[in-house]
C-alpha cells in the first residue's frame, strides 16, 4: 500500500494568534532598544529568509557546532534511544532537523516511536521541517507548534514516554536568567520517565570561536545584517546597513559571544512603527544576540539546581561540544550558585 501523503499526518497548531506574537516581539524591540546595552530581540533573525540564511551557516566549516553534534549523535544516538524508549520526540526549536534524524532513526530501530512533536517560532522553517520528517517517517504522526519554548513549553502534549530535545546550543542565545528559567520548566514538564536532551556547546580556543560567527564568505554576518532588514520592513525602520560594521567577539566575563553590529559614526534610526528614533553614539554597539558557550562541570551544576540530573553527558573527539542527557530529578533542590552565575546575574542585571 502506497504511504499517505504527507499532509495526512502532520497536524499544525499555532499556539499564540498573530496578533499577540506580533505586539509582543514589537514592545520587547522597544524595550531592548531602550536598555543600556541597544540590542534587538534575536527573533528579528528568523524571518522567512532569515531562516534560510541560518541553514546556510550551518553547513559551513568554520561553524563547526552542528557538525560536532552530529559526530556525537552519530555515536550515542543508540545508548540514548535505549536509556529513553521514548514514543515521543519533542523538538525545541528543530530548524531544519538536520540532527534529529538520528535521533529519529534510533528511537525507529527500537521500536518505540510513535510521535514527533515540534515547536519553532519560525512557521516557514517548521511547515518546511515537518513536512520532511513525515515523508522520511511515514509511520510518525507529526505535530507541528508556531510558537516560543520560553512560553509555550506546558501547552506540548502530554502522554507516553518523552524525549525532548533542544539541540544546536540554541540554549546558549539565551541570557542566564531565561536559561535558568527555561530548564526549570522543563524540568517541571517532564515526567518521571521522559528525558531531556540538550546540546551544548563548549567554551575553546578564541579564535576558533570568533571565526566559528565571522566566517570567511561573510555567510554570518548577512544572516546577523538580516535582522536590521527585517525590522526595517516590517516596522517601517530607517537601519542604514552601511553605518554598521559586523563585529562578533568573545566576552571572557560571561564567556558568550556577543554578536554585534558597531555603529560607524553617530546617528539616529527612526522606527516608525514604534514612533520611536534611537540614536547611536560613534561606535556604539547594538547587540543582536549573545552566544554563550559552557564548562561542563559548571553545566552539571547549573542544570542540577534547575531540577534536573545529568545522567551522561558526551563530547565529541575534539572537545567542542557536548550533548547532555538529563532527567527530572526527584531530590528536593539545594540553593546553590556558582561563580559563574553569580557572575553572570551580577553582570547582567541591567539585559
Ligand atoms: C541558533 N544558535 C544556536 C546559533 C548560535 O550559534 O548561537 C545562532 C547563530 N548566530 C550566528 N551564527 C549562528
Amino acid at each position: 500500500m502506497a504511504s499517505p501523503a504527507p499532509e495526512q499526518h502532520v497536524r499544525f497548531n499555532v499556539l499564540r494568534d498573530g496578533h499577540a506574537r506580533r505586539s509582543a516581539l514589537y514592545e520587547a524591540t522597544r524595550q531592548s532598544l531602550q536598555g543600556e546595552v541597544k540590542a534587538l530581540p534575536p527573533t528579528w533573525l528568523y524571518d522567512a529568509r532569515g531562516s534560510r540564511m541560518y541553514e546556510e551557516v550551518t553547513r559551513l566549516p568554520e561553524y563547526y557546532l552542528p557538525h560536532r553534534e552530529r559526530d556525537i549523535l552519530h555515536a550515542h544516538a543508540r545508548a540514548i534511544a535505549e536509556r529513553t524508549p521514548a514514543s515521543t520526540l519533542v523538538e525545541l526549536g528543530p530548524g531544519s532537523a538536520t540532527n534529529t534524524r538520528l535521533l529519529l532513526d534510533a528511537l525507529d530501530a527500537a521500536g518505540t516511536l510513535e510521535r514527533f512533536v515540534a515547536l519553532d517560532v519560525s512557521e516557514d522553517a517548521l511547515r518546511a521541517s515537518a513536512h520532511m520528517i513525515a515523508e522520511v517517517y511515514p509511520r510518525l504522526s507529526v505535530d507541528a507548534f508556531v510558537g516560543d519554548f520560553e512560553r509555550d513549553l506546558g501547552l506540548l502534549p502530554h502522554g507516553g514516554r518523552r524525549l525532548i530535545a533542544f539541540l544546536g546550543s540554541t540554549i546558549g542565545n539565551l541570557y542566564p536568567a531565561k536559561r535558568a528559567t527555561l530548564l526549570g520548566a522543563v524540568a517541571d514538564a517532564l515526567g518521571p520517565e521522559d528525558g531531556f536532551l540538550l546540546g551544548i556547546d563548549l567554551v575553546k580556543d578564541v579564535r576558533r570561536l570568533e571565526a566559528a560567527y565571522n566566517d570567511s564568505r561573510g555567510v554570518t554576518e548577512a544572516f546577523v545584517r538580516n535582522a536590521l532588514a527585517a525590522v526595517n520592513d516590517e516596522l517601517a525602520a530607517s537601519f542604514d546597513q552601511a553605518r554598521f560594521v559586523y563585529e562578533p567577539r568573545w566576552d571572557p566575563d560571561h564567556e558568550w559571544m556577543a554578536i554585534e553590529l558597531r555603529a560607524r559614526g553617530a546617528h539616529a534610526v527612526r522606527i516608525d512603527a514604534l514612533e520611536i528614533d534611537v540614536a547611536f553614539e560613534q561606535d556604539e554597539p547594538l547587540r543582536v544576540e549573545i552566544s554563550a558557550k559552557f564548562r561542563s562541570e559548571e553545566f552539571v551544576r547549573e542544570v542540577e539546581q534547575s531540577g534536573l540530573r545529568v545522567e551522561s553527558l558526551w563530547t565529541d573527539h575534539l572537545g567542542d561540544f557536548a550533548v547532555a542527557l538529563m532527567v527530572a530529578d526527584a531530590r528536593p533542590q539545594a540553593n546553590v550558585t556558582t561563580k559563574r552565575e553569580e557572575n553572570d546575574v551580577r553582570r547582567s542585571k541591567h539585559l
